[in-house]
């Protein structure tokens, strides 16, 4: 067995002082206003303030990739929540909307660095979307909202962390006088 024991990190889930954009479809609102409910309570409980949640509304989930990548560039929010639900139609207008929001979304916390929650519900039904949103699935929102605590305080831990160097390098370096 091996005797090492490891350095563990992980994120606390304490939000105290901690700044949150949140990003709200407006499609299907029916769903996506009770999670929204349930990450503000979350965020609430661990201690965030009023004054640091910024909530966004767009038209459907399509939309929430851009809107997560532009709140991350202003540089203000430690972590991001995405909130949207597709329900599944006739069409492969599902398959698009789910996956180009998906891939957009990693994109935005890939090319940002800041930790974008994807809490976006991608169901066949109205009913599935329900047990979810405060039924028996519980809600997403509430995971969504602990995942952003712990992501951001996370971020925060491993920015420019270790002695290799390697957050150090990662900074922009400064220009000396001499080139
Ligand atoms: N947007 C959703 O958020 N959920 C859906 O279920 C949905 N469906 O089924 O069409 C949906 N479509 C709209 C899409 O997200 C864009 O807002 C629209 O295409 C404009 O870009």
């Amino acid at each position: 067995m091996a005797k090492i024991e490891a350095t563990q990190m992980s994120g606390e889930l304490s939000a105290a002082g901690m700044r949150f954009g949140i990003a709200v479809s407006r499609f299907n609102s029916f769903i996506t206003e009770r999670l929204l409910t349930a990450a503000l309570d979350v965020l609430e409980r661990a201690g965030a303030a009023s004054k640091d949640v910024d909530v966004v509304r767009v038209p459907g989930a399509f939309e929430l990739p851009l809107t997560s990548k532009k709140l991350a560039q202003t540089g203000k929010y430690d972590a991001l929540i995405a909130i949207g639900c597709v329900i599944r139609g006739e069409t492969a207008h599902y398959d698009y909307v789910c996956s180009e929001t998906s891939r957009g979304l990693q994109l935005a916390q890939m090319d940002t660095g800041v930790p974008v929650i994807f809490c976006v519900l991608t169901v066949d039904t109205l009913e599935q979307a329900i047990d979810r949103a405060g039924l028996k699935g519980g809600n997403k929102g509430f995971e969504a909202g602990l995942a952003a605590i712990e992501m951001g305080r996370l971020a925060k831990k491993l920015h420019g962390a270790g002695s290799n160097g390697a957050g150090a390098s990662a900074a922009p370096k400064k220009k000396g006088r001499r080139g």
